[in-house]
């Protein structure tokens, strides 16, 4: 049938900061400048200007003019752009329009936790369940997960953790990645003296303890991972094994506590390897002020990893493969880099630092299979460690690559730092906008400059509304917000007795690839900006994910900020 896109004038529905850009994109036949009007929450015209022509918007197929309400200031709720008859949905203008959002899109991570129950005085009476996977029957597992058959004669305790998404498997890769990126969420808020370093500022668990609760969480996946390496003693001892999960895919809907299937522990791979090495590096830095001997177990696997790795260089998880994602990554020189830039940042020794060989690409941004560009980021973390030689090509190398990302902003009809140069948007597009996004924000703090900033504001504007579906991508923020993604456990279109996923999860997006039967079926011909549907069947383009939640919770941490 003729999808519904919302209204013509689109926004970001939850809001625009008043000291950032206030940009809206209104979809139109008309090519010639228009009046439009903001009106204010009881209906009075409060601004008005022209509208821009601008044609057709390559990635979307439609046709756009743009609106910028440029210096209006004044803060305000349920306002709404006007042009012709066309009414936008209500939004905000406000100082503090991400404080909620921030909190939830990392409160995700607790709800999605393994191996501890989740609590209603947390999270409320809705998204409460029992523990999953602590080998409590019918669960088989995490408590003793055996390796999969002929792969090794061995069992480990994996319990904890994180589901990866809307299933219920743990993999190293992504899961490395979304640590690492609440971790750098914090070191940006301490360099900012910002309440992202605070204690009680979530409702998990440990709030109270003393400890910022950013870094609670991270630890939750951190501990996880540290039991995936190869003990010592055992076949490629030091590696790390690449994946956790279940024999065969579950079905949905299933809360993690009512899997009854055996899981396996997949072999170890030189990237999962790699990967726990990275963090491993960065979790000495960032837990040592913290918590001392959990800083020094981190150092010490992130090490044994590193040498393992070395001599092992070639170990790739396959793909393909039954009950899981792959997560399959033939090219590890990447993995190499970030793994040294982030052991040279915690040790400062000369070995660690003659290893990095990567830097920066605007082309590659970032993302759990492309990690070369994270060895940049690491070293912008350290630069009492550069000579100030080194620091300016460091600052010049991030600032060229968010110069790349402003001018895709700036070219598309729906402002997007995420322009993929064969016009194909991928598998978790939205993670794309969010990665190029932080990369945006961290070239503004290192020079200061305002389109830096701005740009990775408006970055936020696409994925909360101000795209070609009129949709917000994020659960609960905006009028029209996707609320039926992929996930065993927040399953309400398919059992009204489950709630629907928890307020700041983030869809994959758009998915040019059409990688399952519900895109497949609704989506055929759709232009890349569209291959879109808010189906909880449609997991290639609307799943959640650690490793895409980790993006929006370190993004709205700094438009927050
Ligand atoms: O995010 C992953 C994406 O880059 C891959 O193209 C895709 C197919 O291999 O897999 C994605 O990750 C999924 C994983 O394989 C299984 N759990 C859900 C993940 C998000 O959809």
């Amino acid at each position: 049938g003729v999808r519904d896109y919302g209204p013509a004038v689109r926004v970001n529905q939850l809001g625009y900061v008043a000291g950032g850009p206030k940009r809206a994109t209104y979809v139109t036949t008309t090519t010639t400048a228009q009046t439009w009007q903001l009106l204010d929450g009881g209906n009075q015209i409060v601004a008005t200007g022209k509208t821009k022509p601008y044609g057709p918007d390559a990635l979307s197929g439609d046709n756009v003019q743009l609106i910028d309400l440029g210096t209006y200031r004044r803060t305000g709720t349920g306002l709404r752009l006007k042009v012709g008859d066309d009414l936008s949905d209500p939004f905000d203008i406000g100082t503090d329009v991400y404080a909620g959002l921030r909190q939830d899109a990392l409160e995700y991570f607790y709800n999605n936790r393994s191996g501890i129950p989740i609590e209603a005085q947390y999270v409320g009476d809705a998204y409460a369940r029992p523990a999953g996977h602590l080998g409590v029957a019918p669960n088989k597992g995490d408590t003793s997960v055996p390796c999969f058959p002929a792969t090794c004669d061995y069992s480990l305790d994996v319990r904890g953790g994180w589901y990866d998404a809307g299933d219920h498997g743990k993999y190293v890769v992504n899961g490395a990645l979304a640590a690492w990126q609440l971790l750098d969420l914090y070191e940006r808020s301490a360099g900012h003296h910002d309440r992202g370093t605070a204690d009680n500022t979530l409702r998990i668990p440990e709030a109270g303890n003393g400890k910022p609760d950013v870094l609670d969480e991270a630890k939750w996946e951190l501990d996880f991972l540290l039991r995936m390496q190869v003990p010592a003693g055992q076949p490629l001892a030091g590696m790390v094994h690449h994946k956790i999960h279940d024999e065969k895919w579950t079905g949905l809907p299933l809360a993690p506590a009512a899997d009854p299937q055996q899981r396996y522990l997949y072999p170890p791979s030189t990237a999962a390897t790699l990967n726990l090495a990275a963090l491993g590096a960065r979790c000495a830095r960032v837990y040592a002020k913290w918590d001392k001997a959990f800083a020094t177990r981190c150092l010490q696997s992130a090490e044994t990893a590193w040498t393992a790795a070395r001599q092992h260089p070639a170990v790739y998880a396959p793909a393909g493969g039954e009950g899981g994602g792959a997560y399959d990554d033939t090219k590890v020189t990447d993995e190499f880099s970030w793994a040294a830039a982030e052991l040279f940042a915690a040790t400062g020794k000369a070995s660690y630092r003659k290893a990095i060989t990567t830097t920066l690409k605007a082309a590659d941004g970032f993302s759990w299979q492309e990690t070369g560009g994270l060895a940049d980021l690491a070293l912008a973390r350290v630069p009492w460690r550069l000579s100030l030689l080194d620091q300016w090509k460091l600052r010049q190398r991030i600032a060229g690559v968010a110069d790349t990302y402003v001018a895709d902003l700036k070219s598309q009809g729906y402002a997007n730092p995420y322009k993929p140069a064969d016009g194909k948007y991928v598998w978790g597009s939205n993670s794309g906008t969010a990665n190029n996004a932080m990369i945006l924000a961290i070239a503004a703090d290192l020079t200061g400059r305002t389109a830096y900033r701005s740009a990775a504001l408006e970055s936020l504007d696409y994925l909360l509304g101000r795209n070609a579906v009129g949709q917000s991508y994020v659960t609960g923020y905006g009028e029209r917000s996707s609320h039926n993604q992929h996930h065993r456990f927040w399953a309400h279109s398919l059992d009204p007795a489950l709630p629907s996923p928890y307020p700041g999860s983030m869809a994959g997006g758009p998915n040019s690839g059409l990688q399952d039967p519900v895109a497949q079926r609704n989506l055929q011909g759709c232009a890349p900006a569209k291959c879109y549907i808010d189906e909880i069947g449609s997991y290639s383009t609307n799943e959640v994910a650690v490793n895409w939640n980790s993006a929006l919770a370190w993004l709205t941490a700094y438009a927050d900020s």
